[in-house]
């Protein structure tokens, strides 16, 4: 009998169970899973998924696990999903005791001791997986399963791996009754359905103290982006696959070089490819670079995510941003002058971080008016500088991984007044009068810029089908 492989998605601690389609945590795959699911069957495995988030509760859990009946899990880890991962490991060993557990992702990489203390795991791969993870397989198949738990992962050539295997998540959604309008959900409006995420490089040359060292424990101190031509080669499969009319490039930064940009707008457009997308890049990038930014537009970027953080140059260098106030601005500046639309990533409640700073980024906001507030309360995650700097300094509110999740309510850190925080998040989001009518403008002018003849005739319930 071949090897049964079940992969499993534990995604619920944002929106718990049943939340498919709410949002980019539950509307988005695992490219992580999609990758290992790809280089497996490559390998000729069966491979399958169990995505917590389309199923009812651990009753519905148990059922499916004993439908599918498979000879291993693998299971993916962000520090935020680990009460999930741990109970469904423990929940396969008592349906099974003979199944081979793994377990894989960040949290695993950047939090091994903490990872070895789950029960009932069998192996844990750090780094990597696309080859590590099928070798594993073939040795248990194989009956010679190795005898340590701790795999370190092989880096892998990202132009040779295969392409991540959007159907193990649309198959499975679909035995759910998503409806496939779109492959994952768009998040604004200026990306139309169908629409899908993807990756074309790993990791990330910044060192901001909120996310680094981290990020190189598991991808590398460089960054490692595949070809264009492999990237464009990608979006031709996924055009012919599931007719995208919009999408998003996950990189954690995807202008960090510039010549690679320029590359890809050139074969994207040679392509005949005009579908908007979006991406996520630094101000200091746009700033330097106005004229990457026009030919992104002119390609078809449509917004861009920035991270801003701050509106107070102290706090940018405190958490290592390596960007200033100014260069915000200008950033700003620059996005409105291209009509690209802009996603503010920006923080409140870091350590040290006073009231009148946290009162210049809510200046800042209403300075920016971005199309999109996004803001968090700082959040220590393990494996970075500030994490350890919460632990030094006694500061770390965190009792349950639950609090990894973004956009909670909850206390994060101590000497932070949170009444006073979350009126400043709210206050942040309040526009301007003149601003609301300006963003008016921009959405009505979006609007008739995408309205071509045969939208308008769909609208209306003339298009002939
Ligand atoms: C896209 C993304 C998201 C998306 C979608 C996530 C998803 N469905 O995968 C959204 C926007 C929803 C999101 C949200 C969050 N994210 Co996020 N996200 C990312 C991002 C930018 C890309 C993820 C990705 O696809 N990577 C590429 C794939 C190929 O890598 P991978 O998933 O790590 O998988 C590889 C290995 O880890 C390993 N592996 C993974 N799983 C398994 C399983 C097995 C069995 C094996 C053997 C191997 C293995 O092999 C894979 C292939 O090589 C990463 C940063 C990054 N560059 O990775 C952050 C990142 C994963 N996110 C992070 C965080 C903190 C969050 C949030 C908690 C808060 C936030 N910053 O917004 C929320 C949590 C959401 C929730 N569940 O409540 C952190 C995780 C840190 C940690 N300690 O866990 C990261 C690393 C960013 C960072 N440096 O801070 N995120």
């Amino acid at each position: 009998m071949p090897l049964k492989t079940t992969l499993i998605c534990p995604s619920i601690a944002g929106r718990g169970f049943n939340s498919l389609k709410q949002g980019m945590d539950a509307g988005w795959i695992s490219h992580g899973l999609a990758s290992l699911s790809a280089a497996a069957k490559a390998q000729g495995f069966e491979v399958d998924l169990i995505d917590l988030r389309a199923l009812s509760g651990w009753g519905h859990f148990r059922e499916v696990l004993a439908e599918r009946d498979p000879d291993v899990i693998g299971v993916t880890m962000m520090s935020v999903d680990y009460n999930p991962a741990r109970q469904a490991i423990a929940i396969a060993k008592e349906f099974k005791p003979e199944i081979v557990t793994v377990i894989g992702g960040p949290h695993v990489t950047i939090a091994l001791e903490d990872s070895l203390r789950i029960p009932h795991v069998d192996y844990l791969v750090t780094r990597e997986g696309e080859v590590t993870f099928p070798s594993l397989l073939r040795a248990i198949e194989e009956g010679h399963a190795p005898p340590h738990r701790v795999l370190r992962g092989e880096m892998p050539d990202l132009d040779a791996i295969p392409i991540a295997d959007r159907d193990l998540f649309l198959n499975e959604w679909q035995k759910w009754g998503y409806d496939l309008d779109s492959p994952e959900v768009p998040f604004v409006e200026e990306l139309p359905p169908p629409f899908v995420t993807i990756i074309a490089g790993r990791g990330c040359i910044y060192n901001c103290a909120f996310c680094k060292p981290g990020e190189d424990y598991l991808f590398g101190k460089r960054t490692r982006r595949r070809s264009v031509a492999n990237v464009i080669a990608e979006l031709e499969m996924l055009h012919k696959r599931y007719h995208f009319a919009s999408f998003m490039f996950h990189d954690d930064c995807l202008t960090e070089d510039r010549e690679w940009v320029i590359e890809f707008t050139e074969g994207y457009k040679a392509r005949g490819f005009t579908q908007p997308f979006f991406c996520q890049t630094r101000a200091d990038i746009i700033a330097k670079h106005e004229d990457m930014v026009a030919r992104m537009a002119d390609a078809g970027l449509r917004g861009y995510f920035v991270g801003f953080e701050s509106g107070n140059d102290r706090v940018l260098k405190f958490i290592r941003k390596g960007t200033t106030v100014e260069q915000n601005r200008q950033a700003a500046r620059i996005c409105r002058k291209y009509g690209i639309s802009i996603w503010a990533n920006y923080m409140m409640g870091l350590p040290t971080e006073t009231e009148e700073e946290v009162m210049d980024t809510v200046r800042l906001m209403k300075e920016i008016d971005p199309d999109y507030y996004s803001p968090a309360f700082f959040t220590p995650h393990p494996g970075t500088d500030l994490y350890d700097y919460a632990v030094e300094h006694d500061l770390s509110r965190i009792t349950d991984y639950d609090s990894y999740r973004r956009n909670p309510t909850e206390p994060k850190i101590k000497g932070q007044d949170y009444e006073f925080l979350k009126w400043a998040m709210a206050e942040s989001q309040r526009r301007k009068p003149f601003n609301a009518f300006k963003r008016w403008g921009r959405r009505q002018w979006r609007r008739t810029r995408r309205a071509t003849p045969a939208k308008v005739m769909h609208k209306l319930g003339l298009a002939r089908a």
